[in-house]
């Protein structure tokens, strides 16, 4: 049995996990049987402990972009298809990984046509995202994603008006007009179905082979600090979760917009034996954004897992971290341990495989 593989990618805080969990839930109830595959530079990823906490089967590639980890992509597809047999799986690569066609799509395509069935690749943009901010490779890296997409998505439509959403339409298909086009809303649901209705029908038929500078796509990544860190929080009285995560993501926040650091996103995920909380920050100055809350029941403890992607140096994002998360105690007499702790520049993108077509 072939499985249907489909692969979102965008930048950083686009909502691909968030389209994945909604597909997810729209497969299942037309019957399908779904898996998802999430993917990251480090360790310890919101986003998987999101998608397992709404018991969805997740498999995780981390330590590199699935273009340079394809074997691993690989491995994580087989143990999908040994464990649950999926009909369908939905993947996400690193949301500052680019050139998905000749180094992901058609290497699986091509070398594994009796496992996959690869559909078209979908590129997530944000409707209010500002890469300006940014230094100008990162522009570059932007451009390089949506110059690949077989299928854009306007994303966030939910937060524009109708003739806004038009605007972007027409010079979506000014700038990008090999791709087909939606505007959806990954958090209301809006415009899925139409998009689940292409990517199960449709085959990838790319005959791009994206001109990218890889030394300044490895540039654009270099300039996103990544940072993930998992830890507890413990106080010999009960405190409030949600409190909590909301003043670190004010904190940071604040701390960033001081330092001048462009945020890509900041997310963290929450929990207590009785509650979870899940917020991210996607831009500078923009509120936060609830994904996942619960009834409020003070705890004395709590697990967090936190992940950073910012325009700054690893090591500056460090210390604001670790000052932030001293800063926000819920009392005095509250203690903090982290049991992992990474922050880092990416490497260069060293492709498995880059399948270019003879022109
Ligand atoms: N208003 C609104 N918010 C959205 C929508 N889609 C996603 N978001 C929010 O945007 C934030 C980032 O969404 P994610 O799904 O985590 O984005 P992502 O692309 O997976 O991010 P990375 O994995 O870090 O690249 C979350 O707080 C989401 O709730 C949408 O359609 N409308
Ligand atoms: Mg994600």
């Amino acid at each position: 049995m072939k499985t249907r593989l489909i692969i979102v990618g965008g930048f950083l805080g686009a909502g691909k996990t968030t389209l994945l969990l909604e597909s997810a839930r729209q497969l299942a109830a037309r019957g399908y049987r779904v898996g998802l595959v999430t993917n990251d530079q480090g360790k310890d990823l919101v986003d998987t402990t999101l998608i397992s906490q709404q018991r969805w089967p997740v498999e995780e590639v981390a330590g590199g972009c699935f273009c340079c980890s394809f074997p691993d992509l690989y491995t994580s597809l087989i143990h999908l298809q040994d464990t649950i047999q999926p009909d369908v799986v939905l993947a996400e690569p690193v949301g500052s990984c680019t050139d998905l066609v000749s180094t992901v799509l058609r290497p699986l395509a091509t070398y594994y046509p009796g496992q996959f069935e690869v559909a078209p690749l979908t590129i997530l943009l944000d409707a209010s995202r500002d890469v300006a901010p940014f230094p100008n490779s990162v522009g570059y890296l932007f451009d390089k994603q949506l110059t690949e997409a077989e299928l854009i998505l306007l994303n966030k439509v939910d937060l524009l008006k109708a003739d806004s959403v038009n605007n972007w339409m027409g010079s979506l298909q000014k700038q990008y007009p090999q791709a087909q086009k939606l505007a959806i809303s990954s958090r209301s649901g809006e415009g899925v179905e139409a998009w689940l209705d292409i990517v199960l029908g449709q085959n990838s038929a790319s005959q791009l082979n994206l001109d990218v500078d890889y030394a300044l796509y490895a540039e654009a990544e270099a300039e996103l600090g990544w940072l993930n860190a998992k830890g507890l929080v413990r106080d010999s009285q009960p405190f409030s979760a949600q409190t909590w995560t909301r003043n670190l993501l004010d904190h940071l926040s604040q701390r960033l917009s001081a330092e001048n650091f462009p945020i890509a996103h900041v997310k963290v995920h929450v929990s207590t034996p009785v509650t979870a909380f899940k917020a991210s920050l996607t831009q500078t100055g923009v509120p936060l954004s609830w994904d996942v809350t619960s009834e409020d029941i003070p705890a004395d403890q709590l697990e967090f897992i936190l992940n950073l992607r910012v325009n700054a140096d690893p090591q500056q994002l460090e210390q604001i971290v670790q000052e932030t998360i001293d800063a926000i105690k819920p009392n005095p007499s509250a203690r903090h341990y982290f049991t992992h702790f990474e922050c880092f520049r990416p490497l260069p993108p060293r492709p498995t495989h880059r399948l270019i077509l003879p022109v």
